[in-house]
């Protein structure tokens, strides 16, 4: 490898090779620490062009690129394997916005772009870009899109691919695919943009997107909803959603476990209300009206409720900063879970209607496997997913709880199979869940998806050993 990397550092200087172990170090692992590799340098090409000189000589050398934008995955699909002979590809420095066109409705923007300040640059705009996680501040749009990411407002907006127009994207060889419309129309054969939403780098490189923007809401309504159990709480969305002519935009379920872990372990959290109950709801109605139509309709809908006994108790947000103290509960439920030791996850989704079975089946199970083992589900409850996770035991060491992850992984998914949901709703496959898609994909789709691969990247140097089985 020694000439094509004399050649890599020629072509993008000291700011955009890493060699040393220390510069290197930061891009072999993901914050979660479940996974962790050994890269042979980090590439950071400032531009398209260099990341299509970059794939052309890795091609041609047969060397594995692992595509990073802001390392906050959950699923190890950033992460070099521990050969020491990838590169990891960071897209960080292609951080310009190119345009964007309020009349269209648009933001043309670079991988390397921090999610937030896209979000900040349509507000300038008058404008809303929907896509909203909790790693907001530090993700950035490339890996949103090539995860597919999903997020709070997926109710109202659809999963990053449902928000993108048109996408440059480098292939494996090195060609630039450049379909960078700003089109909602465009019925010329196949919709090739969206082979590489979700694909996890394994297809090409995404670089670039045209991202669709929104009218930004005038009014939003927020509240905290105590309810009695999760089929109330679906009961409640159906209601919300209807009531309120579609305008609920997040529907966020959490039972009582996480709402103790974040009072616990975050600083400056608070419980707005006054006494404990097994579940909660976190409701977000926008609507483009003023007036305040909206704040009547979300009391009335929440009386009606408490009347008919799917509601025990509510607290409406009445200040923007109270609002944000009820995300704020919600948004550190992963960091909360950290303190209370090893946790299993799953990321995973059903229909709507079977959350509440899926729950108590999934809860039942997990706590015959495992007595003790703390069951902390929450999650966007309004796309039917749940991230159904599950802490230790307080009595056991990490080790041994971590070495049940499989066998719980197995009886988890196994009800979601059951139940035609998906063992990864919104993380991804990445490597953590890879050798598991078999058998919960249908055969034929996984054979589709090596053909692709196959077509896309015939020596395999793209994220190699992610996604595809
Ligand atoms: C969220 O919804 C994220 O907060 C993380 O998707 C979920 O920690 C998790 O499992
Ligand atoms: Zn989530």
């Amino acid at each position: 490898m020694t000439a094509e990397f004399d050649r890599l550092r020629a072509l993008l200087g000291p700011k955009g090779w890493l060699e040393t172990d220390a510069d290197i170090a930061p891009y072999e692992k993901e914050e979660r620490g479940l996974f962790k590799g050994k890269a042979a340098a980090v590439a950071r090409p400032a531009d398209t062009n260099e990341v299509a000189e970059v794939l052309k000589i890795c091609n041609a050398a047969r060397i594995g690129v692992v595509p990073q934008s802001g390392n906050t995955g959950l699923v190890g699909g950033g992460v070099p394997d521990a050969s020491g002979r990838q590169i990891v590809l960071s897209l960080a420095r292609l951080d310009r916005v190119r345009g964007l066109d309020a009349a269209n409705d648009t933001i043309s923007v670079e991988a390397g772009v921090i999610l937030a300040d896209i979000q900040k640059r349509a507000a300038e705009a008058g404008r809303l870009f929907p896509l909203s996680l909790a790693a907001e501040g530090t993700c950035r749009i490339g890996g949103n899109l090539s995860t597919n990411a999903g997020g709070i407002n997926v109710l109202r907006y659809g999963m990053a691919r449902d928000l993108v127009l048109g996408l440059e994207v480098v292939l494996a060889d090195g060609r630039v695919l450049d379909a960078m419309k700003g089109l909602r129309k465009d019925n010329t054969g196949y919709d090739l943009k969206q082979i590489f939403l979700g694909a996890e780098g394994t297809l090409g490189i995404v670089t670039a997107a045209v991202l669709k923007l929104f009218p930004a809401p005038r009014e939003i309504e927020t509240c905290l909803v105590a309810v009695p159990d999760p089929k109330a709480a679906i009961e409640l969305l159906g209601r919300a959603k209807n009531e309120s002519g579609g305008n609920v935009q997040a529907f966020e379920l959490t039972q009582r476990r996480l709402i103790d872990y974040v009072l616990a372990h975050i600083p400056g959290t608070s419980d707005p209300l006054a006494e404990r109950h097994d579940w909660y709801a976190l409701i977000e109605f926008a609507s483009g009206d003023l007036g305040g139509a909206l704040k009547t309709m979300v009391e009335r809908l929440l009386e009606r409720a408490m009347e008919d006994g799917l509601v025990l108790d509510a607290a409406i947000a009445s200040s923007e900063q109270q609002r944000k103290a009820l995300w704020k509960l919600r948004e550190s439920m992963t960091e909360a879970q950290k303190p209370e030791g090893a946790s299993i996850k799953h990321d995973v989704s059903v229909p709507v209607s079977s959350v509440p079975e899926f729950l108590a089946e999934a809860t039942a199970l997990c706590e015959a496997m495992v007595p003790g083992a703390r069951v902390c589900a929450f999650g966007h409850a309004g796309d039917g997913n749940i991230h159904f996770n599950i802490s230790r035991p307080t009595d056991w060491r990490d080790a041994d709880f971590q070495a049940r992850r499989k066998e719980m992984n197995a009886a988890v998914h196994g009800i979601v199979g059951r139940m035609r949901g998906s063992i990864s709703a919104e993380h991804g496959v990445g490597i953590l869940k890879r050798d598991d898609l078999p058998k919960y994909k249908d055969p034929t789709a996984i054979e589709l998806m090596r053909t692709l691969k196959a077509a896309f990247d015939p020596n395999n140097i793209l994220n190699p050993g992610k996604v595809v089985p």
